[in-house]
């Protein structure tokens, strides 16, 4: 058995895990930070037998979709003055990672 860990963003949670359900996946939703924008965004666990795992990861990729997003920088020029010059980082759809599973137990 593995472990999907799957980081997406916290508007495309409702859908993915609602596609999961669908396609007979079980999942659990966490909500967690990014640690570099320090944002909200979306952690699905699935536990899953090894021969489906891409097919939730397929499901998965369906339904996340990349966003474009401006965070603040501030740099330093003449006179000690600090602009603010965003910069645009492309965020998602979704970081995936697969882990093994070494015990499975519903009690
Ligand atoms: P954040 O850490 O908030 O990162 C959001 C986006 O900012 C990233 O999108 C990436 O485009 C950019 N970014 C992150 N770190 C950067 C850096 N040091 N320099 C420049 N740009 C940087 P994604 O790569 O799609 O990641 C989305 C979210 O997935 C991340 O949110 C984080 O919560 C998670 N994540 C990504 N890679 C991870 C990893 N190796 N381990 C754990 N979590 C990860």
């Amino acid at each position: 058995m593995k472990l999907i860990i799957a980081i997406i963003n916290h508007d495309d949670a409702k859908t993915v895990t609602q596609a999961l359900t669908k396609n007979g996946f079980s999942s659990t939703k966490l909500a967690t930070t990014g640690g570099f924008l320090m944002a909200g965004n979306a952690t699905i666990l699935v536990g899953v037998d090894e021969e489906r795992v891409s097919e939730a990861i397929a499901v998965i990729k369906e339904k996340s979709h990349s966003r474009r997003q401006l965070i603040p920088t501030t740099t330093e020029v003449a006179c000690g003055y600090y602009p603010s010059i965003p910069v645009e980082v492309t965020v998602g759809g979704a970081t995936i990672f697969v882990v093994d599973i070494e015990r499975f137990e519903r009690v």
